[in-house]
């Protein structure tokens, strides 16, 4: 089931020369993903029509879900489960209103007693997307939306693939009322991400676009990235990597294995440990799982083509192997995993401790389950407020400052030939204080 590597003997360069490398499965389709959003930006809604009609199967007769019908939807789905939604989302405020904080305004006095004070101001307006169509996300709604929500952003906006009967579940749309989404346009895939970075008839046009999706939705999202901001993460097919020892029972680091794996396709899943023992428990552990789990299908497909388990010589090269795959979520489930925290250097959201199931963090933990997948966690975070925020800086020059520093920015402005930048500061320096008003 899991490919079997011995890592054991491999150092340095030659240890990340023994990875497989990462893939994203099918053949890349920058090139049809690029034909849907030209299609999008010049036809706009009839585009939107005719490719929900191609690649969903369903005729659409209009494109926005009325707020009605997700207050209608909140009513409808169970009390449980409303509750449910309702506690995530508090715990995903909570936390952002924390990082909000981070963010608040601050200044400093330069070298030369210039005043520079620092700010941050929301996008206008968001978009987030979350999957469907077969699947249901609202757990990505929270994770999106109120995000987007506590950073202040005035409009958020948000498409999701409509289902095969055309319409949106209501879990989803509850989540959306929840969350106080604008807009919900039943659209999915490139088209979706084209609709939102050009704008069309119905779906306007967003300032960020944030939110996971397959593969098709990843590269439609970096392609439209010149009109519209998107974070640095590309938030693709799941992945984990399970860290793990006989401090855990097998059967809970088996389980976690499954856990990323049955979004499928494409995702990937690793089991490290130094103890080859458990290793062969986990595997059996997660044999045993597969015969009766419902979405076998879904797992069978990310541990057949990206599916590992790796043997190490003890935790400092478990992590550095981590950090060489650099995945979405690392779980350290022995004990004292607390102790190693500062070695990992590579990972989306790290798990840490035996209860730590990457499903917390899927659904109530408060940090977003939004995160860089594929590598990307070498240089990029989880979703937060800031990816809804820009940062400014106000510069407020001095007189004393004038006097002090000129010369400097002067000679340089010589050194590049730009006239008109030397004189600009020339004039201030040499024609004397201005009376203040
Ligand atoms: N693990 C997924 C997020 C998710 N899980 C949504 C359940 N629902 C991406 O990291
Ligand atoms: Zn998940």
């Amino acid at each position: 089931m899991l490919k079997s590597l011995d890592l054991r003997p491999f150092r340095g360069t030659a240890l990340l020369g023994a990875l497989p490398r990462p893939s994203i499965g099918t053949a890349d389709p920058t090139g049809s993903v690029r034909e849907i959003l030209s299609r999008v930006k010049n036809e706009g809604d009839s585009a939107l029509y005719d490719l929900t009609k191609r690649f969903d199967n369903v005729t659409l007769d209009h494109l926005q879900v009325g707020k009605d019908e997700m207050e209608a939807a909140f009513g409808r789905i169970d009390n449980a489960l409303r509750e449910a939604l309702l506690a995530a989302k508090y715990s995903v405020v909570r936390v952002h209103e924390e990082e909000l904080k981070l963010l608040a305004e601050h200044e400093l006095i330069d070298n030369f007693g210039m005043r520079i004070t620092y700010k941050t101001q929301p996008v206008d307006r968001a978009g987030c997307y979350v999957p469907g169509g077969v699947a249901r996300y609202p757990s990505s709604v929270i994770m999106t939306a109120s995000i987007a929500k506590v950073a202040g952003v005035r409009e958020v906006v948000l498409c999701v693939p409509p289902q095969p009967d055309g319409t949106v579940d209501d879990a989803t749309l509850a989540a959306a009322h929840i969350c106080e989404v604008d807009y919900v346009f039943s659209i999915g895939g490139a088209q979706a991400i084209g609709a939102m970075a050009y704008g069309t008839e119905s779906v306007p046009k967003v300032d960020v676009i944030v939110g996971p999706g397959n593969v098709y939705v990843s590269i439609a999202k970096r392609e439209v990235s010149q009109v519209v901001g998107v974070p640095s993460s590309f938030a693709g097919p799941s992945e984990v990597v399970v860290v793990a020892d006989e401090s855990v029972p097998p059967k809970w680091s088996a389980l976690d294995i499954a856990v990323q794996a049955e979004h499928g396709p494409n995702g990937l899943a690793w089991f490290i440990t130094w103890n080859e023992e458990y290793a062969k428990a986990v595997e059996e552990e997660l044999e045993s799982y597969l015969d009766e789990a419902s979405r076998k299908d879904h797992i069978a497909s990310t541990l057949s083509t990206q599916g590992y388990s790796a043997l190490v010589r003890n935790r400092d090269q478990a992590i550095e192997v981590a950090n060489l795959i650099a995945p979405e979520h690392l779980e350290l489930l022995y004990h004292d995993a607390g102790q190693d925290l500062d070695k990992v250097t590579n990972a989306g959201a790290v798990f840490v401790g035996p209860y730590g199931t990457a499903a917390y963090g899927d659904y109530v933990a408060g940090p977003s389950h939004v995160l860089p997948t594929y590598s990307t966690a070498r240089f990029a975070s989880v979703l937060g407020v800031s990816d809804f925020r820009k940062r400014m800086h106000f510069i407020e020059v001095t007189r004393d400052a004038v006097d002090q520093i000129s010369w400097a920015a002067e000679e340089i402005a010589g050194a590049e030939g730009l006239e008109a930048h030397s004189d600009s500061i020339r004039v201030r320096r040499s024609e004397g204080e201005l009376d203040e008003a």
